[in-house]
């Protein structure tokens, strides 16, 4: 079991951070540890690191203290990394990490590499936030500590709906609730609700969206261009891969995001055939059995001829068996 308790009480300066581009668990995951830290060693100087967190989230309990990592500096006495599989996922904030006395990772990405000293994965756990309530003590979880493991769990299990969520992840939200929290209000607030730029976006990805394989394969793909036409940024993404995934005979879905010319951030559900981790893996990135991602070079033509073969070969495979 991780030693939070000894490692925060021997700490005189703590960082929490997540992996670039957060997501809901991150975002949640970081957020309820940084309340739990104030219960926990309340005085103490703790500080949390994220590139962004989008608007949906900013109900969370001291969303706006939040610091944004270009504003990182300093040598800190332990280092919490949350959601973050792998170093290079730390982004801008790598360096903090190198520099911090004591390094923890909390974590449930298969693809996770250890690369703390203290290595906390599970990788059947649905969410960091999953994760979390296992390590904190119950006694401690407020309703806003609550709060935010239970967004992050909502987040990651597509509000329990994706394979991850299991009976222990019931559980643990039957747990959350005790403590106050508004499920509604979160799920609504936070996943549901889309502003009038993401319902465009969603819908012309769906619009302009290409079957392949027999209808086995979707895929979609996000312009620079469009995404300045609409003032977008990336977590207006949010959810349309899930929405490309519950079309009728796919197996495996893919989102396209253009970062620069002949380079693009890739997004892989699948439906239970295909390992997309396996696949995003050879290309660099990582992530979960039915979710993942990775970026690759080349036209979108390319990308998906790429993706395609490997998407074949497991298919293929199983067919075999
Ligand atoms: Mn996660």
């Amino acid at each position: 079991m991780l030693p939070l308790m000894q490692l925060t009480k021997d700490a005189e300066s703590i960082v929490i951070a997540g992996h670039v581009r957060p997501d809901g668990d991150c975002i949640g995951s970081c957020l309820g540890m940084y309340n739990y830290l104030k219960k926990l060693v309340p005085g103490k100087k703790v500080d949390l690191y994220l590139e962004e967190v989008p608007k949906a989230f900013s109900f969370l309990k001291c969303s706006e203290e939040v610091k944004h990592t270009s504003e990182a500096k300093g040598r800190y006495d332990l280092f919490l990394a949350l959601d973050c599989g792998s170093i290079d996922r730390l982004g801008s904030l790598e360096s903090l990490f190198l520099q911090a006395k004591t390094t923890v990772c909390i974590d449930h990405h298969i693809s996770n590499t250890e690369y703390a000293q203290y290595n906390h994965v599970e990788n059947h756990a649905s969410s960091t936030g999953e994760v979390l309530f296992g390590i904190f003590d119950t006694e401690l979880i407020d309703e806003a500590v609550a709060e935010c493991l239970y967004l992050a769990i909502v987040h990651d299990t597509g509000v329990f709906k994706h394979s991850n969520t299991s009976k222990r992840t019931m559980e643990i939200a039957g747990a959350l609730l005790e403590k106050g929290v508004s499920s509604s209000k979160v799920i609504d607030d936070s996943f549901y609700k889309k502003t009038y730029v993401q319902n465009q976006l969603l819908g012309r990805c769906l619009l302009e969206s290409i079957l392949l394989m027999d209808g086995k394969v979707i895929f979609s793909s996000v312009s620079k261009k469009m995404m300045e036409l609409y003032g977008a940024v990336s977590s207006d993404l949010d959810g349309i891969i899930d929405q490309l995934r519950v079309t009728e005979g796919i197996e495996v879905a893919i989102l396209l995001k253009e970062e620069r010319p002949q380079q693009y951030k890739v997004s892989m559900r699948s439906n239970g055939k295909v390992d997309v981790c396996k696949i995003c893996c050879m290309f660099g990135g990582g992530g979960h059995v039915m979710a993942a991602g990775c970026s690759m070079n080349g036209s979108v033509h390319d990308v998906i001829n790429n993706l395609s073969v490997q998407i074949a070969d497991q298919l293929s495979a199983k067919q075999e068996i």
